[in-house]
């Protein structure tokens, strides 16, 4: 056991010595696969690679988040916008268990992250060692890929494989666990050399191209054909090839919350958001198509509604990277397996070049339904009392839609999906799948890492800001450019929707309490301003954007403002509600 301790202590180096620390293994392997920016938090299990770290501090930039959490989530809006894989530091036990919400968040919403966590000495495991918990068990059913470390001459190996599997097919989370030992064991290292091929594992099915051919017959053969588009447009980089698919093919098309911005929110093609609280036309025409073609998108529940009532007429095309997912919510006519990036222009070339002006006029004429009953009083209210939606709608003036938009989750998640508008791609970081609270900050510190060029708004609720606001600690220290908004209902607003519309009015602890934001940011030396008419408004976002630095802006909204329109729980896509009377 000693002696495993000794190996701390690394001898002087002969000249022909090429033995290095598995810690400097670890950071050598970070430098081959260009990382640019760490998020983490040290502890005892994970010194060593502290330690090294030290030396590495200029070629190697750590942001000290002021919690696990934090880190994983500011690794996640990092590989959001900058389409790179995050990396994370945590040590054993309780710094691992603190990632596991983010892993979990990672791995719904298909997020590339690297996880190295400190764990105890190889002896101790299974022991019950101070600050030991079985990380690899815990994080499995959360991670695409994850493996224990007990001897440093893995590290190299683990690393390469740990980068491509995070990064390549359908992206994921990675936790690679290291002993201490092995962290702090000498070992002669023969380079780095990153991995690109893994026997049992194909990150992108073979493309059938006899399902190509028979998608495009259906295609050519639609009268009322709808595309409906996910994150896997934006993760496959592949913008320009989905708008050339449209382009041609003149079919309307709507987006998943996770694929907003894969082309530009007021394209004429595009007719809005899919869901619970998406647009009113593309969820009622979902059960009016007859082909239905699903890119890059998973069926996910709050997309699909009821699914014995959802898109039963149509025939269903899905193209996906990931073939776990054909059938498993919804029954598809023809796969189209494989990278859209490969499938969308073999889909092109065969697709007859059409428009549906009528088909697509009913949209619009839909969106003007939508517009008279709920978007005018949203985005032009006629009371003294602010919406979310006007917010939403001055700031995209100001921003012209350029803005990396992140949110956390509640009521001002939905409002911002549905009102923001996003020029471009990468700009819409939000927690899609798992819908975690408290993600906004700290994944908005990742984003402005991730994307420095163009400035990160986060839109945050009172009740979720709550949740990670220690994360100015990471602001006030490393000095990312973040613009705080602060939509402040005073309630936790989605759950007291809920509450009204469905329980009966019955408001049960959903009152929450606020600090003054405002001074609470000033404590982190953060400026900030607060908010509560509609004359501050445009001045005040105007304040927030030009600042030199982070910002906080705190706005007073309706206290009791209900999003919609609404796909209640249980009922299908086409029996969405434009109002609470309708309910
Ligand atoms: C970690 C976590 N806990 C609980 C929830 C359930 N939840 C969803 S939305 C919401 C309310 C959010 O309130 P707030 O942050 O004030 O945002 P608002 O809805 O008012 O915009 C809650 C509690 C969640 N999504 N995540």
């Amino acid at each position: 056991m000693e002696t495993l301790e000794l190996q701390a202590k690394k001898p002087a180096p002969s000249k022909k010595d090429t033995s290095i620390s598995g810690s400097e293994a670890v950071l050598e392997a970070l430098l081959a696969e260009q990382v640019d920016v760490i998020f983490g938090y040290p502890g005892g299990a994970i010194m060593p690679i502290y330690d090294a770290l030290y030396d590495y501090n200029d070629r190697l930039k750590h942001i000290l988040v002021r919690h696990e959490q934090g880190a994983i989530h500011a690794a996640q809006g990092y590989a959001r916008t900058s389409g790179k894989t995050g990396v994370v530091f945590a040590t054993s036990g309780p710094g691992a268990t603190n990632l596991v919400t983010g892993l979990a968040d990672a791995m719904i919403d298909s997020t590339p992250v690297v996880c190295i966590t400190g764990q105890v000495f190889a002896h101790l495991l299974g022991t019950d060692a101070f600050q030991e918990t079985d990380v690899i068990n815990i994080t499995t059913p959360i991670t695409k890929w994850n493996y224990q470390v007990t001897d440093a001459t893995e590290i190299p190996a683990a690393l390469a494989k740990a980068f491509y599997i995070a990064g390549s097919g359908r992206p994921g989370p990675v936790v690679i666990d290291i002993t201490k030992n092995a962290q702090m064991q000498l070992f002669q290292y023969a380079g780095y050399s990153k991995c690109n091929h893994i026997r049992s594992y194909r990150p992108k099915p073979i493309v059938r191209r006899e399902f190509v051919e028979q998608a495009a017959a259906l295609i050519n053969s639609a009268k009322k054909p709808f595309v409906i588009w996910g994150q896997g447009v934006i993760l496959g980089r592949a913008e320009k090839e989905f708008k050339a698919f449209l382009e041609k093919s003149g079919i309307p098309a709507a987006w998943t919350i996770m694929g907003a911005g894969a082309i530009p929110t007021d394209h004429p093609q595009s007719v809005g958001m899919l869901g619970m609280h998406g647009n009113y036309g593309p969820n009622v025409l979902t059960n009016e198509c007859d082909v239905l073609i699903a890119i890059g998108m998973r069926f996910d529940d709050r997309v699909t509604g009821r699914l014995d009532k959802y898109a039963k007429q149509a025939k269903v095309i899905h193209l996906d990277i990931d073939p776990s997912e054909i059938d498993k919510n919804v029954k598809t006519t023809v796969p189209v397996w494989g990278d859209c990036k490969e499938t969308l222009p073999l889909l092109t070339s065969l697709v007859e070049k059409k428009t549906y002006p009528e088909w697509l006029g009913l949209f619009n004429e839909y969106m003007e339904k939508e517009k008279t009953k709920v978007i005018n009083d949203e985005l032009n209210p006629k009371g003294d009392v602010m919406t979310m939606g006007e917010v939403v709608n001055i700031l995209n003036r100001l921003t012209e839609g350029n803005a990396i938009v992140v949110t956390d989750v509640g009521q001002h998640q939905m409002v911002t999906c549905r009102y923001a508008q996003f020029n471009k791609s990468n700009s819409n970081i939000t927690s899609g799948g798992l819908g975690t609270m408290g993600y906004g900050l700290p994944a908005a510190i990742g984003a402005a890492y991730g994307d420095p060029s163009r400035p990160t708004v986060a839109i945050i609720g009172d009740g979720g800001f709550q949740m990670t606001l220690q994360e100015l600690g990471t602001i006030m220290q490393f000095k990312p450019n973040v613009k705080i908004l602060i939509l402040n209902n005073q309630f936790l607003g989605m759950v007291r929707q809920w509450q009204q519309l469905f329980h009966g009015n019955r408001y049960s602890f959903v009152d929450i309490t606020s600090p003054d934001f405002v001074q609470v940011a000033k404590g982190f030396g953060i400026a900030g301003n607060s908010i509560k008419t509609r004359e501050e408004l445009e001045p005040a976002l105007k304040q927030m954007l030009d600042h030199d630095g982070s910002f906080l802006l705190e706005v007073f909204v309706g206290k009791e403002n209900n999003v919609f329109p609404m796909v209640p729980q249980g009922r299908g896509v086409a029996e969405i509600v434009l109002s609470s009377d309708e309910i």
